[in-house]
């Protein structure tokens, strides 16, 4: 199910940001474990005119200090910062705040990443994100709010730099078009097992439906209130992933047509 484009957006032509040929810029949303990474990996072998900026979820599990003087001189255990994920899911009330900001970050730098040589010279570039800077503030750090990991004040400041912040970037990261991976919250805890991820071994199920819900309510049934206003006319491509896709080529071949139809209408 796509809904049709109503406006376009993005980095435009010419700009140095979009490089000579204007490139598509599309996020794929959805719940932990529903299969982004799974998807992009079929979606970056799929055509060489494609490109996946994966989620830096590396980062976040080992934060690092810069590449200052001051930290050269640092040891190994001082330069480490920590595991932030895991900070975050074993104390949100402590870390939450900290692991939006960090990874709001990680986000807009992904965004503003400038396609690679070989995509400039694409026929149709596109540029594929695992989930975005609207993910973060939508489903995540709403949801904290709404447990009350993220205190009034956090929420309120988090809410004020990232609508700043946003509005300031917005020509030059603004979204394309969305994929929206759904798949039921069990479905989803069933892959988060099997993937093993240490830091989420004691998500509960009850996390996961409630980031269904906040996904349901911005990607689906699109009645979320957003503070950006394109963001609310972005198409929207949703594919089922309820369904195993990862070893079944008959369905990964579906997929992808189903986008590339999506990206001829963007
Ligand atoms: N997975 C699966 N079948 C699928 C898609 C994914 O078994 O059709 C598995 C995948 O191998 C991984 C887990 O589900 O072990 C979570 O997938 P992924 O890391 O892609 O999810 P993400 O968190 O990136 O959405
Ligand atoms: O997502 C990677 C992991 O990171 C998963 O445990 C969810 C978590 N995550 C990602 N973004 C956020 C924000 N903004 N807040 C809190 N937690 C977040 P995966 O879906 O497994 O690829
Ligand atoms: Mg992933």
């Amino acid at each position: 199910m796509a809904t049709p484009p109503k406006r376009l957006r993005g980095a435009p032509a010419g700009s140095p940001l979009g490089g000579s040929r204007r490139h598509r810029k599309v996020s794929i949303e959805g719940n932990i474990a529903a299969g982004k990474s799974t998807f992009v990996r079929i979606l970056q072998a799929a055509s060489e005119d494609w490109e996946v900026i994966p989620e830096p979820i590396g980062k976040w599990c080992n934060v690092q200090s810069d590449s200052s003087d001051v930290y050269q001189e640092l040891s190994s255990s001082q330069k480490s910062g920590g595991n932030l994920l895991q900070m975050m899911y074993d104390k949100p009330s402590r870390w939450a705040y900290t692991f939006q900001t960090y990874a709001c970050l990680s986000r807009v730098r992904a965004q503003l990443q400038l396609p690679s040589a070989k995509l400039q010279q694409a026929e149709n570039p596109v540029q594929f994100y695992e989930r975005s800077v609207y993910s973060d503030r939508y489903v995540f750090a709403s949801k904290l709010f709404e447990s009350g990991d993220l205190l009034e004040t956090e929420w309120s400041v988090y809410q004020d730099w990232h609508t700043w912040l946003l509005n300031q970037f917005e020509a030059d990261i603004a979204l394309d078009g969305i994929i929206y991976l759904r798949a039921p919250p069990q479905r989803c805890m069933q892959r988060l097992l099997h993937r093993g991820r240490e830091e989420e071994q004691g998500i509960p199920l009850e996390y996961l439906e409630q980031l269904h819900l906040k996904h349901e309510a911005w990607l689906y049934h699109r009645n979320l209130r957003l503070d950006f206003e394109y963001l609310g006319e972005l198409p929207v491509l949703v594919l089922d992933v309820d369904e195993d896709f990862q070893s079944d080529r008959i369905k990964q071949a579906d997929i992808v047509d189903q986008v590339r139809e999506f990206l001829t209408a963007l």
